[in-house]
């Protein structure tokens, strides 16, 4: 897989909203920005089933996804 590949897949950001619904915290346990870069419509919760922030292609913009899918992460490191 080349790493121009890697971008076609979406990417987990580690944002979830696991713990209580609709407050959206990073894998550390800090706030996700209410008004951060989500896309539009976005996090709808679509199902009642979506807790997993991830940027969906073209890799701009979050959304809430169903958690638990196979996808690429990335980390935040010093
Ligand atoms: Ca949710
Ligand atoms: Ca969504």
């Amino acid at each position: 897989m080349s790493t121009s590949n890697l971008l076609t897949f979406d990417v987990w950001t580690g944002g979830n909203d696991l713990e209580t619904e609709g407050l959206f915290l990073w894998s550390d346990g800090s706030p996700v920005p209410i008004n951060g870069s989500w896309n539009e419509g976005d996090p709808n919760n679509y199902f009642g089933q979506q807790h997993c922030m991830e940027l969906a292609e073209p890799h701009t913009l979050w959304n809430d996804m169903v958690c638990g899918l196979a996808a690429l992460s990335i980390c935040e490191f010093p």
